[in-house]
């Protein structure tokens, strides 16, 4: 039985929007919360101990990461080193690099020879001796197009044929592998991609472009006794037998997962079988307060009782609160700054709710079919404003459609020589403050 612990998307450095700087060290408080988050990964790893560490890959926001970053990353693998735990870095697709090799950011570890570090950045079977036997490891980093296809094979053609030939190609290098492997000795697929069936997490944001969903068919293959998998933020079990598993990211990295759990895999894995177990880690809670004031007689009270009971103390706090323009300036800002000071950080968007953008009307509704002159009543009902002309409004309305030229002609411009007969039934007398009226209808 050889222990692994798996774990993904550390994406060390990103979400610094989220953090301040921490006075006492200069460091922003989010690089502190990943790499205290990774440090309890690696501890865990060294208390079990495991036999092997897999990083499915996106170790940093992108393939060159500053120094203090790469520094604090590195700090907490080095401990694996240093307890003989060999381990495998995959390469993401944010730590990809146009220039060289692979990537940039993790292939210096190969550079530097580092002791029981293996840097997965091409596909290759690696056989690793650990404390508990021998292990095959089949890395799979992200795959772009140019990895398996040549341009003039890409010229002309679709994305989804393109995705059918790289799918095609990868089935044949893949084959190429499994026909190599050891069958006697367990056997570990360490990929970072999207499958046909996953759920989305934050990485829908996170990559640019639409990229290339590797078929389960491909992953889930008795070949393999676990299929440890990094690129989907959001931790799922996508087959049980063999198991092919997302952990997700570590951390948080923006709002998107807000509601997700996260952790990393602890795997027992031998020759046809694998025993596993999410472990959550405690990470910083996110938390969006959303308040509807456009109802409330004191925006302001609702607002503050909102944010006290509610608040998570220490998250990382988004508040939106919709409010009637007219409503905005009773809103002290200085008390709702006040109110919020127990969140780690937070943002503040407040959205104005106009008179004008209400909701459609039911009854003005796409579905449904009425008169001209019903659809103006039904209008004119439910504008509060309109109240004192909406008589006039319908007479003119009448007139148009009638054809009347009577009835809608601007009162200021008809001849006072008219008696009501004249003007028709339901019609009113000119009013004696015609521009008045007129404004209003402006
Ligand atoms: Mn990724």
């Amino acid at each position: 039985m050889v222990k692994i612990l798996h774990l993904s998307d550390i994406h060390m450095g990103s979400g610094f929007s989220h953090g301040r700087v921490n006075p006492e060290t200069g460091l922003n408080t989010r690089l502190e919360d990943f790499v205290r988050t990774l440090g309890v990964c690696i501890d865990r790893a060294i208390a079990e101990p495991v036999d092997l560490v897999l990083f499915g890959g996106d170790a940093f926001p992108d393939a060159t990461p500053p120094p203090f970053v790469q520094q604090a990353f590195a700090s907490q693998f080095c401990r694996l080193v240093d307890a003989e735990i060999p381990t495998v870095l995959l390469v993401g697709n944010h730590d990809q690099h146009t220039q060289g090799q692979g990537g940039a950011s993790l292939c210096i570890y190969r550079t530097l020879g580092v002791p029981g570090f293996v840097v997965g950045d091409r596909l290759e079977t690696h056989s690793i001796q650990t404390r508990s036997g021998a292990i095959q490891v089949i890395t799979l980093p992200w795959l772009t197009r140019s990895t398996l296809l040549t341009r003039p094979e890409t010229e002309g053609r679709s994305l989804a044929e393109v995705n059918d030939l790289l799918s095609d190609r990868l089935r044949v290098a893949l084959e190429g592998e499994i026909r190599r492997l050891n069958p006697e000795i367990p056997t570990v697929l360490l990929a970072h991609l999207m499958t046909d069936t996953a759920r989305f997490g934050a990485e829908r944001f996170l990559a640019a472009g639409k990229s290339f969903t590797v078929p389960m068919a491909l992953l889930a293959r008795p070949c393999f006794d676990y299929v440890a998998l990094g690129h989907v933020h959001r931790h799922q079990i996508l087959c049980e037998q063999p198991p092919v598993v997302y952990p997700g990211s570590i951390e948080r990295v923006d709002f998107s997962e807000e509601l997700e759990d996260k952790g990393y895999m602890l795997v027992d894995v031998e020759r046809g079988k694998a025993e596993l177990t999410f472990c959550p880690l405690a990470v910083r809670p996110f938390q969006t307060l959303a308040v509807d004031l456009t109802a409330a007689t004191d925006p302001q009270t609702a607002l503050l009782a909102k944010i006290q009971t509610k608040l998570v103390p220490d998250a990382v706090v988004r508040l939106t609160y919709q409010i009637r323009p007219e409503h905005l300036d009773q809103i002290d800002q200085s008390t709702l700054h006040q109110a919020l000071s127990a969140a780690h950080t937070y943002t503040i968007h407040p959205e104005l709710v106009s008179q004008l953008a209400r909701p459609r009307l039911p009854e003005l509704g796409a579905g449904s079919a009425i008169e001209p002159l019903e659809a103006l009543k039904t209008y004119l009902s439910y504008q509060s404003g309109l109240e004192d002309i909406a008589a006039d409004m319908l007479t003119a309305a009448q007139g148009l459609l009638s054809g009347d030229r009577t009835l809608w002609l601007n009162p200021l411009d008809l001849d006072q020589d008219f008696t009501s007969a004249e003007l028709g039934a339901g019609a009113i007398a000119p009013t004696s403050e015609p521009a008045e009226s007129q404004l209003r209808l402006l």
